[in-house]
């Protein structure tokens, strides 16, 4: 649909498939329901009146109408269901991060008034222990990271997402403080960051390119400029700077 921002997620194209479904079919049910009632009132104002001594009820000629609503209700709700249990299976897609476990790429998103971080674990696989103590952007240390916990030493932090195409991508989603909203337009991707709570998104890009993200929640007077930017390179690419970055974070903790 034109109207919608590009997309670059693999379960992108069946979402918008999906919501232009739903808009076409609400639309026509809305003009049909209205072209209904105009010729409602236009029957009933063309035909003569009916004397009052008519019986209230003509059981003949009400029986196929009151068939006829009901199969009309029946159909109507079983296209509603059938929609819910489509949109569900592609909501549930992009949360479940079972199916494809070991092949795609870990990275932890934080969301901090008013800024988002994104932790790689490094190549030893895991997320060093993080303690609210040692929290302190301007040291360069925005998530806490523990110099102890020896898995703390190759992760790396960035203030962009990038990610290779056509990996799956498994996200951890944080929140340092109040609730954020992860929200990238361009993946089809929207889930709130809750503190005390991990949330969980799963998606594939699909092309290689620019796209925002944004925080959906209104989380404080900065809310406004609380945006990042993803960057979808190739995986050759996305091999190249992250040898680079775990270079760098190495050397850093090591001078530490
Ligand atoms: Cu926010």
């Amino acid at each position: 649909m034109h109207w919608l921002p590009p997309n670059g997620a693999l379960h992108g194209l069946a979402l918008d498939h999906l919501l232009a479904w739903n808009l076409g079919i609400i639309v026509g049910l809305a003009i049909a329901a209205h072209i209904l009632i105009a010729a409602a009132f236009l029957v009933r104002r063309a035909r003569p009146a009916e004397p009052r001594t008519a019986p209230p009820t003509r059981t003949d000629k009400i029986a196929p109408l009151l068939v006829a609503e009901f199969l009309t209700l029946l159909a109507l709700t079983a296209l509603y269901i059938a929609m819910d249990i489509t949109g569900h299976r592609l909501w549930a897609a992009t949360r479940e991060q079972e199916a494809t476990c070991g092949r795609a790429l870990q990275v932890e998103v934080t969301g901090v008034q008013f800024q988002w971080y994104f932790r790689y674990p490094g190549p030893d696989g895991l997320y060093g222990a993080t303690k609210p103590t040692l929290v302190s952007a301007p040291t360069g240390n925005p998530l806490g990271l523990d110099p102890a916990d020896p898995h703390s030493a190759d992760d790396i932090v960035s203030a962009i997402l990038i990610l290779p195409a056509g990996q799956p991508i498994d996200i951890t989603l944080r929140s340092q403080d109040v609730i954020h909203g992860f929200f990238v337009p361009g993946m089809r991707l929207k889930q709130d960051a809750i503190p005390g709570m991990d949330g969980m998104l799963r998606f594939t890009p699909a092309a290689t390119g620019n796209y925002v993200i944004l925080c959906s929640q209104v989380c404080g007077l900065g809310h406004y400029r609380m945006q990042a930017r993803l960057r979808i390179v190739t995986p050759a690419q996305f091999q190249t700077w992250l040898a680079a970055r775990e270079q760098a974070a190495l050397k850093a903790r090591g001078a530490q």
